[in-house]
């Protein structure tokens, strides 16, 4: 008999996705390159040589992928879409094909009794835009506004609830600064400026939204619990310049409408010169939010260290002075992430703690794991580390809930096994397992935990 923590009724339960992870079908109906083409297409980049160009092939797939949603019992699905089958050239004509694909699979879910969740940028940026300077230019902020008025236009009267960008931070700092991401940049300044742009442009999404009149627009961010390695003025010191790259730097000018305070500390003569901030940014950017969107995994522990590069000139954004440091004693999946489920708490009481009132009600959009599943003699996926990992990221939501935070959903990450950037396939984080041979979907066992478990919210 199962025990499951009961949520508020109106509570949403979901499941999310995103469009270059799932859907292939790059090269049809008028879908331009994305910055992820090009990048899983260079030898050497992602694992096994992996690309999206097949994915989960929900392109063609997508109401087999609804009905699983909905035996699910699922109320709001998470997906993405993708800017260049919109705008192919990131800036021009409209490919009515690319739109009509969302609208088929929204009248999809909204038949099946499921309030799509959209998000806007999900890292698959047209490639023509990268030509002209990706995110390091203002240009592109100004794109995705164009490119989200498009898509509200036409969905804004079926969608609820709309997410600006998912995860800046890996925008930023994975694909610029880090090179581990999408473009693959290793820079220090541009890293900088993509984040501001990314922030900037989020804004100016927030500002069509409105003007469609969608009833929520919200931005995901995946905030980190930075923890010092020890007590020491130093770690603890580090822990707060890993918390300025990772957190601050999104959380200050949307919930408080500033740059953060550390920011001098973190990147020294990097940011200095400001050179991409304009007067008027900061209320651009701080418009209210009706949500924030969090994706939480685990914590970071981290100690103080030298810049790994001396060279100034030479220096990358996210070189800040701290390294990572393995937390013993908890369980490590498949990601080697730390499973540390009272972290979600802990940042959720921090956060509350520091915006107060600021801090909009908050949809917990992405949390999961990765594991070692395979299908067992009998054909099915017995993934009880998931499961433990779901139940207890759930009980720590709840405890959040109960303390005061206005915690409003959870979507699981994610419905799919699916293509895990520069991983490649080789990490799977679904609850239905899909045999890329075969494309045949298989729910696992935390699927049908998962449908247990909101299935009881009714009882
Ligand atoms: O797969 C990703 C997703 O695209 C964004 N959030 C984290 C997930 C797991 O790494």
């Amino acid at each position: 008999m199962n025990d499951f923590p009961r949520f508020p009724p109106e509570f949403v339960f979901g499941a999310a996705t995103a469009s270059y992870q799932i859907e292939g079908a790059v090269r049809e109906d008028g879908r331009g390159p994305s910055i992820w083409d090009t990048y899983s297409h260079t030898p050497g980049l992602v694992a096994n040589g992996d690309t999206g160009d097949i994915a989960c092939d929900h392109y063609h797939r997508y109401r087999e992928d609804v009905a699983l949603l909905r035996e699910l019992g699922v109320t709001s699905y998470r997906f993405s879409i993708a800017w260049p089958r919109i705008v192919p050239d990131g800036s021009g004509p409209v490919n009515p094909k690319g739109l009509d694909f969302y609208a088929r699979l929204v009248d999809e879910l909204l038949a099946a009794g499921i309030e799509p969740a959209v998000t806007l940028y999900h890292w698959d940026l047209p490639q023509a835009l990268e030509d002209r300077g990706g995110w390091r230019v203002r240009e592109t902020a100004e794109r995705f506004a164009d490119y989200t008025e498009v898509v509200a236009g036409h969905l804004a009267d079926r969608v609820p609830r709309w997410i600006t960008l998912n995860e800046p931070w890996c925008s930023a700092f994975l694909g610029y600064s880090v090179g581990r991401h999408a473009p693959g940049a290793r820079e220090g300044r541009g890293a900088l400026a993509a984040a501001h742009h990314l922030l900037v442009g989020h804004g100016l999404a927030v500002q069509a939204l409105r003007a469609a009149g969608v009833r929520e627009a919200g931005i995901t961010l995946n905030l980190d619990r930075n923890l010092p390695a020890t007590g020491s003025a130093a770690d603890r010191a580090a822990a707060v310049r890993a918390d300025t790259q990772h957190n601050l730097v999104w959380t200050e000018p949307l919930l408080a409408g500033r740059y953060p305070g550390t920011e001098e500390e973190t990147w020294g003569e990097l940011i200095t010169a400001q050179d991409f901030r304009r007067d008027g940014d900061l209320a651009l950017v701080g418009q209210p939010l009706d949500f924030l969107g969090i994706n939480y995994y685990r914590p970071i522990v981290v100690a103080d260290a030298p810049y790994q590069e001396a060279d100034p000139a030479r220096r990358t954004a996210t070189d800040n002075r701290y390294k990572e440091i393995r937390l013993e004693g908890a369980r490590h999946t498949a990601m080697d992430w730390p499973v540390v489920p009272g972290g979600l708490t802990d940042l959720l009481l921090a956060l509350k703690e520091r915006y107060g009132d600021a801090l909009p009600p908050v949809h917990l959009t992405e949390n999961g794991s990765a594991e070692h599943d395979e299908p067992g003699p009998d054909g099915a996926v017995h993934d009880h580390d998931r499961i433990a990992y779901l139940r207890d990221h759930l009980a720590a939501l709840k405890t959040a809930l109960d303390a005061g935070v206005d915690v409003r959903g959870y979507y699981v990450w994610s419905l799919l096994d699916n293509f895990e950037w520069a991983y490649g396939y080789g990490k799977r984080f679904g609850i239905v397992r899909v045999d890329y041979d075969t494309q045949r979907r298989v729910p696992k066992d935390s699927y049908h935990w998962y449908r247990a478990l909101i299935s009881a919210q009714r009882d």
